[in-house]
Order: C-alpha cells, then structure tokens, then sequence
C-alpha cells in the first residue's frame, strides 16, 4: 500500500519569527529547488553505464551548484563565533532618563539573539586564543531592535575609527606569509601597537587574563563605547552598558588555554551549546552606568575616548535588568552566521554619542553585510527581521527580495488611499527615533581632541589595581607575545611605552626578555596616578563555585564504584557535570564485577577540559596508568593548571610521578565534601611554585 504523503503546508511550517523550518523529516519524496520530483540521487545522467556525465542532468547541476555557494564570505573581524536566543528582562525602569520602552516595561520579557566570537581568528579558527571576545546582543524590542554589540574588555585599542582598518590589519595574519592565524603575537600587532600609544590601556586588558577565558558563560560584557539615553523631555545621560555573569568570571591560564586548542578546538561553543541542552541557561545581570554633562565634565578624562573606563568607584554600576539564553539555534547558517549586528539599530531614548570609534561604527557595520550577506535585503533574513514589532516603509524591489508589495504606493507622500488620503506607513514625530540635539560648533577639523592626549594613566591604573598574581600574568604575558616578535626594535619600542605604564612592569617583561630596559618613549601628556580600583580585577571577581563547571574522574580497572559514586555525588550536588574518563571508551571493570562506560577516552579527554579532576584507581590500574604519558600529562597538567586534583590511595603513585606536590587542592578522596570544596576554585599559590612568571 503507497505510504500516506504528508500534507504538510507551508504555513505549518512557519517558526515563531516567520522564517521558514523545514526539517529533514519534512515531505516524504525528494525534490529539486523547484519542486520537481527526483528518481534518483544516487547518479548523475550519463551517456551509456560508463560513459560520460551529460549537460542535460539538471539535478546534478542543481545540487552540484547550490553547494557551489553555500559558503559566505566570513566577517572581517569575529568571524568565529557561538551564539544563543534567550530574553531580556528589565528588574528596574530607568524611565526618568529614557523613553525607551525596553528600559522602562519592568517585567515584560523582550527576544534576544546573542553571539560570543573571537575577534582576530577565521571562522574555523580555534575558541580558546588570547584575544578579546565579542558579547554583541541583538534585542528585539517592541520599538525596533537594539543591537548593542559590545565586547568582554571595557576599552578599545584605538581612538578613532579612522585606525580601524590597519588596527585589524596588523592583528591578522600577516601580508605576505598568511600567519600567524588567531595570535596576536607577532611583529605587525606589535608594531603597530608601539607605534599606537593609545592602545596601551587596552593592551593591559589584553594580555590580562580576561582574553583567556575559561567560557562565554563566565564572561562579562561592555557596550564599550558610551552612549545616550533620551527622556521624554529630550533630556540626555550619558550611559555605559554593562553585562555581569550569574555563574562568576573565571579565565584559563595561558599553558591551559594552549593546550585546550588542540584537545578541543570548539571548547566554548560546545560549552554554551551543551550547557544549553542540559538546561543550565547561562545568565548575566545587566547594569548601567549613568552620568549627567555635568558628572562626564568632571572625570579627569574624554567621555567619547574609548580607551578609557569609568572606574565604579566613581561612577557605581546600577542592575537593572537580566538576560538569560535558554535555547540553542536550530541552524548555525541560518541564525548565527546569517545574523547582522548593526550599532546603528537603537530604540527611540536610546542614541550615540559622539565617540569618533562609534562613529565609524554607525558606518561600517551595515556596509559590511553587504559583501557578507550580498544584498540591501539581509533585514527580511529572519534572524534579523524585527520580531518585537512589524517594519513598514517604502523602500522597494532589490536583491533576493522576499516580501510581495501590494498596491501602487511605493512613495511617500501619496494620495492614493480610496479615501484620496495617503496610503501607507507614516513618519510618526512623536513616537520615532530623534537624536540628541546636541549644538554642534567650531570649523571642520581632522583633528584629535586634546582631552584625548594622555594614553597612559589608565594603564597604570589598570596595572596597579591588579592583584599581584595577575599583575605576573599580566607581565608573563608580554614576554610571551614580545618573544615571538622576530624585530628587536619593535620589542624595544614597546618596552619603552611600557616604562610610562609602570617603570617596576618595564623592568620585569625586559627582564623576562632578557633584554636591555630601554630609556622610556616620550609622552604627550605626563601621566598621573589614580586612586587604585579593585573593580579593575578579575581574579577577585571569581566565584568559589562549582556551578556549570565540569570534573573529570579517571578511572582505572578495578576501581571502587562507592568511591567514584561519592566523588560524583559531592560535585554534582554543588552543581557541577560529572565526566567518567579511562584508556577505553567502552568499558572500565570495577573492584565489584560491575562495568562503568566512559564519557571519554583518556588520550581525547586531558584534563584542561575540565576545572578539577579525582583519579579513582586500584593499585593495578595505578601501575598501568603510570605506564601511559596520557595518564602522567592529565595529572601533571591538572597540577599545572592549578586545579583540585582528589586521588584514592592507590592512585597516589600517579599523582607522585606526574610531579604533584601535596597542597590544599591535593585531597584524599576519602573525603568527597573537601575535594568539592577545594574543586570551586584554583590553587593560586602553586602557581609560582612550578612556573617561572616575569
Ligand atoms: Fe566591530 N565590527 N568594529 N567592534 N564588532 C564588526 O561587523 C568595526 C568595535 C564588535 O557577532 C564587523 O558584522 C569598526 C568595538 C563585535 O556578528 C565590522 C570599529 C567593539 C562584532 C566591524 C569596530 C566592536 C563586530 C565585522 C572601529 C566593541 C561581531 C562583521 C570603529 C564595542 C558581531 C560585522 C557579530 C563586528 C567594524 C570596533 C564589537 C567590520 C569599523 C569598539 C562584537 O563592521
């Protein structure tokens, strides 16, 4: 009997933002683009069994063609990306200082769509080098959407957008020889960053552990550039966006982050897509720092220099809002890589300032999607429509349009209503978008503000707040980047700016270097010291948690089940996931007969996957596992990498031949409770037992 066909319509298959879902379960006959029904997909038309492939098979050159295209060219910059849809919901209305709907409605829950990304990598490249991360959130407002595409690192590296293009140059693999790919450790960044005094603050973020983060999950996110709100009386405040983690910041370290490349390359995506999955939505609070002309006035720096924070010491950041992601893209085209982010698109109450990098910005990104989407038209792509509110204007026809206009206005004004009034959207001056109606004076000028002069104060304060552990990771990593730069007069360069940051830094990264300390690069304005801001940390903003973190047990043959259970009961009721790692995949025997699969196979499982690791093994399994360099390097490397390792007795031997040296984070087992304990954060006072740190 012929099987049913599905009578699915099109209409049914329209997802809640209006785009089309089609799943592989959808229609029961294989068809071409247009609808013709296939017979065989298996072979391509040819002349006789084994004869040539014939023009004619349309299906083949169809299929064959479409693949052809299904690559776009990749951004510029944060080609590598993850992103996640979710809400947005306001816990305070700031009303008094904005019309914007989506910070005025308490309560109400408002779509988003949120993409983490690299910024110097190709799309392929991998998740975990240093580098800044992208946090751009798209909103869709009942008003319009709001893009605030922000990154995890509150400044920027340069002043104005005019540097934009030879900042990312310089960054990116170089010119002629096409690497390093996703580093900045090379000599055309720091070239152009020595020669680039203003990048200086944003360098000390930079090689700070905030570009090594541990997940997207546990980062925060800035708006960077400052903006305005508008009130209903037109009235404005400057306002700084911020996005603070629910689960904490936490980092890798370098030699982690490292070797996390090879072991898992996708180690952040899988990371937000599996907690995700698992229902652990990842969630920030959201905060603002606001300030009138008057309080922007009185900061001893330029409100539109991105190179510059507003320390919350002198201005506190204010929650006012939350946002969560709990679902995971159907389709990594269609949403993540198909989605645009355009600074320029801003509720009414919301608007620039006159920042000259967001300037540029207004320009640039909305010109980009042009090469990379191909078409005016990449609004109706659904993951960029508006979905809080219809769109309705007279803009017309163009590449891969989707919509079907009906009626003759297609121009404004018009009279062809049947009524002999206008038919169509109008401007609504009430309701619309107005910008800030600052008065503009002065001639036209190329020039840089003199408020824009002093490029190393910030940086000072930035190192000197830092705590003295990240204050060595911090030096450690400017003697690994300058070690990779082959010309010694850039290193030299650098050197000499870091001596205006701090003389006791310059003298430890030259001395890391083993090079000479040159005398300190001229200044155009003499910095100043700033009263010390412990908000500048990060280390100090870590959480002691397990939550949405992951522990490995290793296990060997003839290990005690009671024992794994207990490890796995004590983490996993502080919230942790639990990962059963051994030398096979398939099966481990325990000390009571039973078999315990594992998650992962040792040599595909290291232990900088995870945040802490119990070794669970009878002797026997000790004596083989000491046998193998994976076992050895997954508790060295733990050991290195300063997490909790907890060890049965008989795994001890292991433990002493990878080299671990008993501390606090080095816990029997026997105690599950003192190994979860210690599991929440890291030994930060091995670190300098076992690493040499500039
Ligand atoms: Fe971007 N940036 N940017 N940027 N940026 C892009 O837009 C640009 C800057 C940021 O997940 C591009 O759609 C200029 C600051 C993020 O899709 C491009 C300047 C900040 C993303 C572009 C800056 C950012 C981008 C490339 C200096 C933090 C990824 C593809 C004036 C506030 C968005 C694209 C996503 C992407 C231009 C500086 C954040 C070329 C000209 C500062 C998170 O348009």
């Amino acid at each position: 009997m012929a099987k049913k066909a599905k009578t699915r319509t099109v209409a049914a298959q329209v997802g809640k933002g209006g785009e089309l879902h089609q799943t592989s379960a959808d229609g029961d006959r294989l068809t071409t683009n247009h609808g013709v029904p296939v017979s065989d997909n298996q072979n391509s038309l040819k002349a006789g069994p084994r004869g040539p492939s014939l023009l004619e098979d349309f299906v083949l050159r169809e299929k064959i063609q479409h693949f052809d295209h299904e690559r776009i060219p990749e951004r510029i910059v944060h080609a590598r990306g993850s992103a996640a849809h979710g809400y947005f919901e306001l816990t305070k209305s700031l009303a008094r200082h904005t019309r914007a709907k989506i910070l005025t409605e308490v309560g109400e829950r408002t779509e988003v769509f949120v993409r983490f990304s690299t910024v110097a990598g190709g799309a392929g490249s991998v998740d975990t080098p240093r580098d800044v991360r992208g946090f751009a959130v798209k909103l869709y407002t009942k008003e319009g959407n709001w893009d605030l595409v922000g990154n995890n690192i509150p400044v920027f590296f340069i002043q104005d957008a005019m540097k934009f293009p030879d900042l990312v140059h310089a960054v990116k693999m170089e010119a002629d020889r096409g690497y390093p790919q996703a580093a900045s450790a090379h000599d055309t960044f720091w070239d152009f960053v020595g020669l680039m005094p203003e990048s200086t603050h944003m360098i000390m973020w930079a090689m700070s552990d905030r570009a090594i983060p541990r997940s997207f999950r546990m980062m925060e996110g800035f708006g960077v550039n400052t903006f305005r709100l508008l009130n209903a009386k037109e009235e404005a405040t400057f306002v700084k966006f911020h996005w603070r983690p629910k689960l904490g910041l936490q980092s890798t370290v370098w030699d982690e982050a490292v070797k996390i490349a090879g072991a898992d390359p996708d180690y952040h995506r899988r990371d937000l897509f599996e907690a995700i999955e698992a229902g652990s939505f990842p969630e920030w609070e959201f905060g603002v720092q606001l300030l009138s002309q008057a309080e922007a006035d009185a900061l001893p720096f330029d409100i539109l220099d991105a190179t510059k924070v507003i320390p919350e010491e002198l201005c506190p950041i204010q929650i006012v809002g939350r946002l969560v992601l709990n679902r995971n893209p159907d389709n990594f085209f269609a949403e993540t890589e198909q989605a645009a982010f355009l600074p320029t698109n801003m509720p009414p109450g919301i608007d620039v300032s006159e920042d000259p990098l967001l300037q540029g910005r207004l320009f640039s990104y909305q010109d980009t999607q042009l090469s990379r989407l191909g078409t005016v038209n990449f609004h109706q792509i659904p993951i960029n429509s508006p979905k809080g509110c219809p769109f309705h204007n007279m803009q017309r026809d163009g590449k891969m349009q989707t919509m079907v206009f009906t009626g003759r206005a297609n121009y404004e004004p018009n009279s062809l209503a049947e009524n002999g009034e206008e038919a169509g959207p109008r401007e609504d001056p009430k309701s619309g978008f107005r910008s800030f109606a600052r008065e503009t004076d002065g001639a036209k000028v190329r020039l840089r503000s003199e408020s824009f002069a002093d490029h190393y104060s910030y940086a000072r304060l930035f190192f000197r707040s830092q705590s003295e552990i990240e204050q060595a990771h911090l030096a450690s990593a400017i003697v690994f980047e300058l070690s990779k730069v082959s010309l010694p007069h850039i290193r030299e360069r650098v050197l000499g700016n870091l001596g205006n940051v701090d003389e006791e830094l310059a003298k430890r990264v030259a001395a890391g270097l083993r090079v000479a300390l040159p005398a300190k690069s001229k200044t155009a304005v003499e910095p100043i010291d700033m009263k010390k801001s412990d908000g500048l940390r990060l280390i100090d903003k870590y959480s002691a948690t397990l939550s949405g973190r992951k522990v490995a047990i290793l296990i060997s043959d003839g290990a005690d089940g009671r024992s794994i259970n207990a490890v796995r009961k004590a983490v996993e009721d502080e919230g942790a996931t639990v990962q059963i790692i051994a030398p096979w995949i398939g099966g481990t025997s325990l000390k009571n007969g039973k078999t315990l699969e594992a998650d992962g196979q040792l040599a595909g499982s290291p232990s900088c996957l995870f945040d802490a690791v119990a070794i669970v093994a009878s002797q026997k399994g000790s004596e083989i596992l000491q046998k193998d360099a994976a076992a050895v390097a997954f508790v060295s490397d733990a050991f290195g990498h300063l997490k909790a390792i907890g060890y049965s007795e008989e795994a001890w031997p292991l433990l002493e031949k990878a080299g671990v040296v008993k501390d606090a984070s080095v816990i029997d087992i026997a105690d599950p409770a003192a190994f979860a304990e210690r599991a929440k954060s890291r030994q930060w006072d091995r670190e300098p037992k076992l690493r040499l740190l500039a």
